[in-house]
């Protein structure tokens, strides 16, 4: 009991959302605080997520043809400041190397934020016809950006890890097409690995990458109101193009500017499966990204113990060889009791119990992390079981999610409603004019709302604009961000 008070969380998710967070990714041995404030370090509980994110969505992007590099993190000063306009307003995070030893640079370098600059720099050197193209790469690397508002594990760190694409191509309609492949590849990967349903839409003028025609998002809904971005990708256009000078010939025997996009999908999804979730037990990880999809612990009595761990042993095999990620905790020294709260606060989303009645009757107890129900399955029908039951949690945690998202959205017709939306930890969607002017002044009045994303799937935006009474000219969804 007493181990169980220190070890398991002291506060309830619908009663302290923000301590909960914070208790469950330290006890569930996700993370470490270090020495530099705003930077953590990612434990294996949390790097093998990260791992099986990083092979699903890599996989994806080899099989449409994109190639993995690595540039360096250190970017000249003048590189930097070569696209004055994307850069505006990021300067404050940018961190520097000024010196080695005692020695100051003669130019000092920027620690990577995103790597637009270094890579075009790059491909104007490597594209010189229209037989270049497309370029298709990726990079899976850390960025640093220093940003003084409060850090949260995984959600907002100086440091991340993240992968970006950056892509060329000759003609527009190309590069469009690569800006929706790869958003939609995010959201396969979010809804189906992640279990979390999101928005697919644009952003407006006002929240689009600076450097960029235009920027599409998906966007997800956190318990607490606040929405999140998933990941983005961007249309570059030839705003690039023309500064780095990436120009190709092609087979009409024209030079012309090359077209560009560039995709990006963090570790911040991480934080945003342990929102979405978790529960007063701790994490709950969707079966496809836990680093633990199975433990089978053996409930041992005094008498029968050789039997009963070799019966389980056996089990943790099978599953094993059937390429399941299975832990088979036979410690001593803890109770059965112990080790269930245990592997439940670390999210393991099925467990296999056998105990001496069980080998008896030649029979197992799985019980489910999400909605602990337990079934009792006879021993021969193990992979079968435990098949559908991982398959199962898979499913019913994107249902109860989407469940969960869909009533967060509330359609407004006034601004008031907009307002108490907004209070009641709602997104509100509303017809809207799309200006800046109109968007800042949503911000100031609706406890700092921002437009998330102006949703793919639109319905005919009959009407004025929620704010401004001016014609509308879409339904956009709104809420308060992270
Ligand atoms: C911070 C400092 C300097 C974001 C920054 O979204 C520059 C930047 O350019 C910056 N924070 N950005 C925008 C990043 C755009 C784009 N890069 C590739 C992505 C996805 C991946």
């Amino acid at each position: 009991m007493e181990q169980k008070e220190e070890l398991g969380l002291t506060v309830k998710k619908s009663e302290d959302f923000n301590e909960w967070y914070n208790q469950v990714v330290l006890k569930a041995d996700m993370i470490d605080y270090s020495l530099v404030s705003g930077c953590i370090v990612f434990k294996p509980n949390s790097y093998a997520i990260w791992e099986k994110i990083q092979k699903a969505f890599d996989d994806k992007i080899k099989k449409s043809g994109h190639k993995n590099c690595y540039f360096p993190m250190f970017i000249p000063e003048s590189l930097l400041k070569k696209e004055a306009e994307h850069i505006e307003g990021f300067s404050p995070e940018v961190a520097w190397v000024t010196k080695a030893g005692d020695t100051e640079l003669s130019e000092r370098l920027a620690i990577r934020p995103t790597s637009e600059t270094i890579m075009y720099e790059s491909y104007a050197k490597w594209i010189r016809s229209w037989r270049d193209l497309p370029l298709l790469l990726n990079q899976w690397n850390s960025v640093v950006r220093w940003e003084f508002k409060h850090a949260k594990p995984f959600l907002r760190t100086r440091e991340f890890l993240w992968q970006e694409g950056h892509t060329v191509h000759a003609t527009r309609e190309d590069a469009e097409k690569e800006v929706m492949q790869q958003l939609f590849e995010y959201v396969d990967l979010i809804e189906n690995y992640m279990a979390i349903p999101v928005i697919a839409g644009k952003k407006t003028e006002k929240e689009k990458f600076a450097g960029a025609d235009y920027t599409t998002t998906v966007e997800a809904f956190m318990p607490d109101g606040k929405a999140l971005q998933m990941g983005t990708s961007h249309l570059l256009g030839q705003n690039f193009a023309k500064v780095f000078n990436i120009k190709f010939l092609d087979k009409d025997e024209k030079e012309k500017y090359a077209w560009q996009t560039s995709w990006g999908l963090s570790t911040r999804t991480i934080g945003a499966i342990v929102m979405v979730h978790g529960d007063d037990k701790g994490l709950i990880i969707p079966p496809r990204l836990a680093p633990v999809q199975i433990v089978v612990v053996p409930i041992l009595f005094k008498e029968n113990k050789e039997v009963i761990i070799e019966k389980a042993k056996e089990i943790a095999k099978k599953l094993k060889s059937k390429n399941y990620n299975v832990e088979f905790d036979d410690r001593d020294g803890y109770t059965p009791g112990w080790k269930f709260n245990e592997w439940e606060l670390k999210g393991v989303p099925l467990r296999i119990e056998i105990g001496p009645k069980d080998v008896e009757a030649e029979q197992l107890v799985l019980v489910r992390r999400d909605t602990n129900e337990k079934i009792v399955i006879k021993a021969k029908d193990l992979e079968k079981k435990t098949e559908q039951m991982l398959n199962d949690i898979q499913d019913s945690l994107l249902k109860k999610a989407k469940e969960y998202l869909t009533k967060s959205i509330v359609e407004v017709h006034n601004f008031n409603d907009f307002i108490d939306a907004i209070k009641n930890k709602k997104m509100p969607k509303a017809l809207f004019c799309g200006s800046a002017e109109c968007e800042t002044s949503i911000k100031d009045k609706a406890e700092g709302a921002t437009c998330r994303c102006v949703p793919f799937e639109q319905k005919p935006a009959k009407g004025h604009c929620v704010q401004c009474n001016a014609e509308a000219k879409y339904w956009a969804v709104f809420g308060r961000g992270y």
